[in-house]
């Protein structure tokens, strides 16, 4: 296995009710280390460029809407196999399908409040961190 990072944000939804700790120390129990951070309120163009893959969906202006109504937790996590284990702590997109006891089973909603997000691999995240931060912010731990 190898050590990845891997772009997490804890959504508007999840900020509003308060768990951005809990969601922190389901990724610490699980070996992921915090190794970047920073609360933003997206702009509308920052979400768009964001979520650009999408931008063909229907649900795409659902999304930005969502993802621009409060500040979001945005996190890069460090660890063994990261990005995998990080989609397997945050569940299924939809949280009636999410398995019991992930994030999105626990704190989503719907599947647009749906708590978190996670890069999907392991170029997706090389391209979403440097979406958010700069080399100097990231902390080698
Ligand atoms: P994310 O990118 O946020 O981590 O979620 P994901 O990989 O599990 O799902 P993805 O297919 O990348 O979709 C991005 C976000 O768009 C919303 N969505 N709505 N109404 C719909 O059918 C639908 N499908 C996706 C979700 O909020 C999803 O997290
Ligand atoms: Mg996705």
């Amino acid at each position: 296995m190898a050590v990845e990072r891997t772009l997490s944000i804890i959504k508007p939804d999840a900020v509003a009710k308060n768990v951005i700790g809990e969601i922190y120390s389901r990724f610490e129990k699980a070996g992921l280390k915090v190794v970047a951070a920073k609360m933003k309120h997206l702009s509308k163009a920052e979400a768009e460029g964001f979520y650009a893959e999408h931008s063909e969906r229907g649900f795409f202006a659902d999304l930005v809407a969502f993802m621009t109504s409060g500040p979001v937790m945005v996190q890069v996590l460090e660890g063994e196999n990261a990005v995998l284990a990080n989609r397997d702590l945050m569940g299924a997109t939809n949280p009636k399908e999410a398995a019991a006891g992930t994030i999105r089973a626990d704190f989503a909603t719907s599947i647009d409040a749906n708590a978190v997000h996670g890069s999907d691999a392991v170029a997706s995240a090389n391209r979403e961190i440097a979406y958010f931060f700069a080399a100097t912010e990231i902390s080698a731990r």
